[in-house]
């Protein structure tokens, strides 16, 4: 319809004798009032270990890399909460864990008053008359298929009861080397018969490629994909684990042994897993390490799909991707193995935007963001009203166009009733429910191996990163009971 009446706007000016140049500033003005469709690319578990964040510098990730070199990085961007579920409903809500009560995997979404009167993002764009569909994980898989039901989207693959596409076909050359054990925290390479259009996530990014390129798709649309790996079990094409040969696997950069010695005792109550116990006595942590690479490196071949398609369809220019990880992971610093923490290892996530006419073309951004930011930000690229007295996040614009532009000095993320991470530009500073602390400089301490909490020249930095705590604490959640 926009072409139409643009069309016509264009002959009746012509007939009526106004300058070329004239119709043609008024043309790409009736353009840039256009609504610009969104392509939402959601990854999970993925950490800084990727081309753009370089915190390991065996990671490859080019496609990655590519899509950052067109718009914005911002290499100091962190989750609202270190898990899946709480960190995916504070970005489609667009309110604070503490604010919610939605603190852990466990905690509901739709049995929360709070979060469920909330206006989703999906709902808030079909809402202002976009076609929303999507594919994969992009809530928490239990929020999505048992609770949510598809809400807020016109259409979902493979459907609105169903967010991941099936593993069925997914065949191994030799049992994986844990399987007996349990499949969540597997890894190993596919059958070489098996390939990346097998995957879930093959299916995931094919589907959103080919809505991209049959070009039928309602303007404007929300295309949200969700890419399930890194998560585990990290099942991948051999072809990727060739990419990174066993004996040349270095553990990581961060991990050190006794790392924990300065840390106080309230961190043992996060929710904490024997895994990395088991993957060191089992000598898995290399072969897991490998696994997490090349997971990562299919899911890079999948985002270089997807922006393809996008690059050679239609909508190329009036799109805007906005890309983000749910949270990070450790892979053996700090004692863990696993998200589930404040630290920087677990709260740190990737997030790249492309906004055509704002972005600029490689540039980065240190300022201390957060996933909650991305809501507002849509919001005010779009140039819609956000819902009323609902988000808590800030519109990352004045960023995109100046990167050095005056900024909040820290950003939160939360995990669990009174647990808190503050992360400034240089300092990260945690605080727990039991008041005890722990400070970072990451100018000299970039793996957090350093507590400064209790020296007394930093009492007062202390106070004005405490300063940046909600005031509101809500009590937990409701919580959901997983039916087999
Ligand atoms: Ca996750």
């Amino acid at each position: 319809m926009n072409r139409i009446i643009s069309s016509l706007f264009f002959c009746f000016h012509l007939v009526i004798g106004f300058s070329t140049t004239q119709v043609l500033e008024a043309q790409e003005r009736s353009q840039a009032t256009r609504p610009p469709n969104i392509l939402f690319i959601a990854i999970d578990d993925l950490n800084d270990w990727t081309g753009t964040l370089q915190g390991n510098p065996q990671a490859t990730t080019p496609n990655l890399d590519r899509l950052a070199s067109k718009g914005i990085v911002f290499t100091n961007a962190h989750c609202a909460a270190p898990a899946c579920g709480p960190s995916r409903s504070a970005i489609m809500s667009g309110i604070r864990p503490s604010t919610s009560g939605n603190y852990i995997n466990k905690s509901s979404l739709i049995h929360n008053p709070i979060l469920n009167q909330s206006v989703l993002l999906p709902e808030y764009f079909q809402r202002n008359g976009y076609f929303v569909c999507g594919a994969g994980k992009l809530f928490h898989g239990y929020h999505f298929n048992q609770e949510l039901k598809g809400r807020g989207f016109d259409e979902y693959y493979p459907s609105k009861r169903q967010d991941l596409p099936s593993w069925k076909g997914l065949r191994f050359t030799s049992r994986p080397p844990l399987g007996g054990w349990t499949q969540r925290v597997d890894w190993g390479p596919l059958h070489p018969d098996v390939t990346v259009d097998d995957h879930p996530d093959g299916k995931t990014a094919n589907w959103a490629s080919k809505k991209l390129l049959n070009g039928n798709l309602k303007e404007p649309f929300f295309l949200g994909a969700g890419i399930f790996q890194p998560h585990l079990p990290n099942y991948a094409p051999q072809k990727y684990f060739d990419k990174f040969p066993l004996d040349k696997i270095q553990l990581p950069e961060g991990y050190l042994e006794n790392d924990l010695k300065d840390v106080p005792a309230a961190h043992a109550k996060m929710a904490h897993n024997p895994w990395l116990k088991r993957i060191r006595e089992s000598g898995q942590w290399k072969p897991a390490i490998q696994a997490y690479l090349a997971c990562t490196a299919m899911v890079d071949d999948l985002v270089g799909q997807i922006i393809d398609a996008l690059e050679n369809s239609k909508y190329a220019s009036n799109t805007i991707i906005v890309l983000w990880s749910d949270h990070g992971f450790h892979h053996g610093e700090k004692g863990r193995w696993g998200k589930y923490s404040l630290w920087q290892r677990a709260t740190q996530v990737n997030l790249i935007w492309v906004a055509p006419g704002i972005t600029r073309a490689g540039s980065t951004c240190g300022r201390p963001v957060n996933l909650l930011d991305i809501y507002p930000t849509l919001v005010s690229l779009t140039g819609h009203t956000p819902p009323p007295d609902q988000l808590e996040g800030k519109d990352l614009t004045k960023l995109m166009k100046n990167p050095k532009a005056d900024w909040q000095e820290s950003t939160v993320t939360t995990f669990g009733y009174k647990n808190y991470g503050v992360q400034s530009e240089r300092y990260r500073y945690i605080i727990y429910e039991d008041g005890s602390e722990e400070l970072y400089d990451h100018h000299s301490d970039r793996w957090e191996w350093t507590n400064l909490a209790n020296r007394p020249e930093y009492a007062d930095l202390k106070k004005r990163l405490r300063r940046q705590l909600p005031s509101h604490h809500q009590k937990d959640g409701v919580t959901y009971e997983i039916k087999n």
